[in-house]
């Protein structure tokens, strides 16, 4: 099967890639760089190195005999995405090429702009080019569980049957959003379910968790095949960032209360939610929506973690409970239904303390890569304006 992966340049496409040319895919990847240039701009890195797209490829191609298409362009560049679909002729499409950060979309106007221009308007030139060139290829979108917000009932897969009145349906499940980026996902779930009613797509809709983990089977073949782990304020997530956080000395960033509970799970259950869904086709006009998570937990509960793990390994790792940048609740109730991956076949791979020392081994490695000043928060929901990273210290007159 041909499987065209947008946004195959990051820290989830990349190993996607790799997982499905191992399994006899054929693959071709399509990115505009958006993330690494983001990085050349602001300072930033991956706290693993990374290798350019190219070289990554040639080394697939050099240790397993396999080939991985590249295609550069933007979602929202209609000839460059037409071209991709018009030559590679997918039969699935995964589209993880999005702005994904909370934080990059609240700094400030042009920062929210930019995100739902190229989320939601690229979502809709994949809609077109699917319709135009590959109608019965499936589309299996990268949603959020944040789409949902933290509702005090449980939160279903995608729909719930409501009572109103004496009459009863089955609708999509309430969405409260908590970033401009989060929303943005929910404005491509509606685009999305509306060309599989008009148009007779077939969609999956995931709605994934908070993502941790450094490494999947194919990323360890070879150093020059690692994806890339951020941990700074921006495009660092929470337990990702807690690892790197006790390598380096710098104590756990708690926000706020720390009673805020997030879905999680680990980038092995990802790609293989991904090749679950694939080979799980909805029929044509179906949307469907799995919510991609293996288990919940509070950011204290995380923190703490970490803290006895990093601690037992001998380092020092303190807590510091922060006022939290964002509005959100710090305290609700959270109950997820997840079983429609579990129901094809998925075998999670848990949260243990083996994976966090794992992570903190891995950042003990790359620690010297870590410029402290972009761990701090700096962009705070309530400002309309924000800087990003933190003014460096003058330097001092000699
Ligand atoms: P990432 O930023 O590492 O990767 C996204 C890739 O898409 C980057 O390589 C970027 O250059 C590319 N891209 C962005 N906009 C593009 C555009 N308009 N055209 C072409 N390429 C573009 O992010 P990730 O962590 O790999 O996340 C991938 C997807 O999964 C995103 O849609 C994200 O919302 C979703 N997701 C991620 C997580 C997580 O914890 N990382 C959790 C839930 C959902
Ligand atoms: N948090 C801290 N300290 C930190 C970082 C985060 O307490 O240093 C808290 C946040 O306030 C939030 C929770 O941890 O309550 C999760 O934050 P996060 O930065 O790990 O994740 P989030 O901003 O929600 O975004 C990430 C990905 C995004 C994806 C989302 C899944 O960047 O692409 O959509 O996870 S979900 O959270 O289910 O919506």
């Amino acid at each position: 099967m041909r499987v065209l992966i947008l946004g195959g340049d990051g820290y989830l496409g990349w190993p996607q890639a790799l997982y499905l040319s191992q399994k006899g895919y054929e693959v071709a990847v399509f990115d505009n760089q958006a993330r690494r240039h983001f990085d050349l701009k602001q300072g930033f890195d991956s706290l693993i190195p990374i290798q350019t797209v190219h070289q990554r490829i040639e080394s697939w191609k050099a240790i397993t005999g396999k080939t991985i298409h590249a295609y550069h362009g933007d979602t929202t560049d209609w000839p460059a995405l037409s071209r991709a679909f018009q030559e590679f002729q997918p039969e699935a499409v995964v589209h993880f090429a999005e702005q994904r950060a909370a934080p990059y979309s609240m700094i400030d106007r042009e920062h929210a702009v930019h995100t739902q221009y190229t989320n939601v308007i690229g979502t809709l030139n994949v809609l077109y080019a699917i319709k135009d060139y590959t109608p019965s290829a499936h589309l299996v979108k990268l949603g959020t569980m944040g789409e949902y917000g933290t509702p005090n009932i449980d939160i279903e897969e995608g729909f719930i049957e409501i009572e109103h009145k004496g009459r009863k349906d089955t609708l999509p499940f309430p969405k409260q959003p908590g970033s401009f980026y989060h929303l943005s996902k929910v404005h491509d779930s509606h685009n999305i379910h509306f060309c599989c009613r008009v148009w007779g797509l077939r969609s999956t809709d995931l709605n994934q968790g908070v993502v941790y983990g450094a490494d999947t089977d194919e990323t360890l073949l070879a150093p020059e095949l690692a994806t890339r782990f951020d941990y700074d304020q921006i495009y660092g997530t929470a337990l990702n960032r807690f690892c790197i956080q006790s390598a380096v000395g710098y104590p756990l960033t708690v926000y706020g209360r720390g009673g805020q509970t997030r879905g999680y799970i680990h980038v092995r259950d990802t790609v293989r939610c991904i090749e679950l869904a694939i080979q799980s086709e909805p029929k044509a006009g179906e949307f469907r929506v799995f919510n991609q998570i293996t288990e919940w937990f509070s950011v204290n509960d995380l923190a703490q973690r970490v803290q006895r793990v990093g601690n037992a390994m001998g380092l020092n790792v303190q807590l510091q409970q922060l006022s939290n940048p964002r509005v959100e609740l710090e305290e609700h109730y959270y109950n997820v239904v997840h079983t429609k991956l579990l129901d094809l076949g998925l075998q999670p791979h848990l949260l243990n303390d083996a994976e966090v020392e794992h992570l903190i081994n891995v950042a003990i490695q790359h620690r010297d890569r870590v410029n402290p000043r972009l761990i701090a928060p700096t962009v705070n929901w309530r400002e309309t304006e924000n800087q990003v990273a933190q003014t460096p210290e003058p330097t001092p007159a000699t």
